[in-house]
């Protein structure tokens, strides 16, 4: 897929994300080696190495690079990024949580490790994700900017963060008249928020400008948004072309999605006017760096899976 982005610059991001997608993995690959005790080894590497978008750590990366930063310098903390997702999902499936028996349409980590190993493989990869952001090379990059995406990512994910998106989403469950307000509430702190923080991240280590980290994070935090309303949207009609109408109703009854409240049409305006509201944030770049951020919101608002 070759994109005609702003200016009329041509793009390959197929070939981007794949070389992305090739990097991120390989260095997870790497991150956590099978050693003793092999069965929680396994079990962080079952949910880590799956297979995902990497949503995140190529939001770190290329917000690295548009500020001038390698992506060596920030592969330690997009990897990072990855395992509090991984933990976040492996948690989120619990029977405590959302009882679920699927992720990635594989059988989810409690199925396959037991209870209480999946609880563990979620925290030791949410300590590894700590311990790993050290593992950025200090020569090219100032202790200072690591210390610093540290505390953003800690801040991220605590009880003002996704752990604070978790919990309205619990308490809201099974309410399916939530207020707009609440569900987009529980929509950027569940999951845009990590985006956000990637793109800070990325940003910070590349060593750049104040109005850089800000504009680079307020992006992702729409992108991250966008992510959510489309993906409840793609469970909407995915259901629908697979089950017909009945199930399409179910899932809009069920619970609280952007469909349900806006309806299918309004919900896709909404995506396509986050994606405009993103795209203004990379005005000033150069548009020809800023092309695989361009094209990562256009992916985004045309995925069918
Ligand atoms: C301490 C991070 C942390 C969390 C504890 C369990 C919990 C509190 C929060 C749950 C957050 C959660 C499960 C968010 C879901 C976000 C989401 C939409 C995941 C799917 O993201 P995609 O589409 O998935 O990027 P892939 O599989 O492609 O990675």
């Amino acid at each position: 897929e070759v994109e005609q982005g702003a200016g009329g610059l041509q793009f390959d991001f197929k070939t981007y994300i794949t070389k992305k997608m090739k990097a991120v993995n390989e260095a997870l690959e790497m991150a956590v080696p099978v050693r003793y005790p092999e069965k929680i080894h396994e079990a962080m590497r079952y949910s880590l190495l799956s297979p995902g978008k990497r949503v995140c750590p190529i939001m770190c990366i290329s917000a690295c690079e548009l500020v001038g930063g390698k992506e060596e310098i920030c592969i330690p903390t997009a990897c990072a990024l990855e395992m509090v997702h991984a933990m976040s999902l492996i948690h989120d499936d619990l029977p405590c949580m959302d009882n679920a028996d699927l992720r990635r349409g594989l059988p989810t980590n409690h199925k396959v490790f037991g209870e209480d190993i999946a609880v563990l493989a979620g925290d030791a990869l949410l300590t590894l994700a700590f311990e790993h952001m050290m593992k950025t090379p200090s020569s090219i990059v100032p202790a200072e900017r690591i210390v610093t995406c540290i505390g953003h990512v800690a801040k991220t994910i605590g009880s003002e963060g996704c752990v604070a998106g978790q919990v309205v989403d619990l308490e809201s469950g099974g309410d399916p008249n939530v207020s707009l307000e609440t569900l987009e509430y529980i929509h950027i702190h569940k999951s845009a928020v990590l985006a956000e923080s990637a793109a800070a991240c990325g940003a910070i280590l590349g060593g750049g400008t104040e109005d850089e980290i800000e504009r680079l994070s307020n992006f992702a935090l729409c992108l991250g948004l966008l992510h959510q309303v489309k993906d409840d949207i793609l469970d909407v009609t995915k259901s629908t072309e697979q089950l017909g109408k009945v199930a399409q109703k179910d899932v809009m009854l069920d619970k609280a999605t952007f469909p349900k409240l806006l309806g299918l049409e309004l919900s896709q305006e909404f995506v396509l006017y986050l994606a405009e509201k993103a795209k203004g944030y990379l005005s000033p770049f150069d548009q020809n760096r800023a092309a695989p951020l361009f094209s990562f919101v256009n992916y985004l608002v045309c995925r069918q899976s």
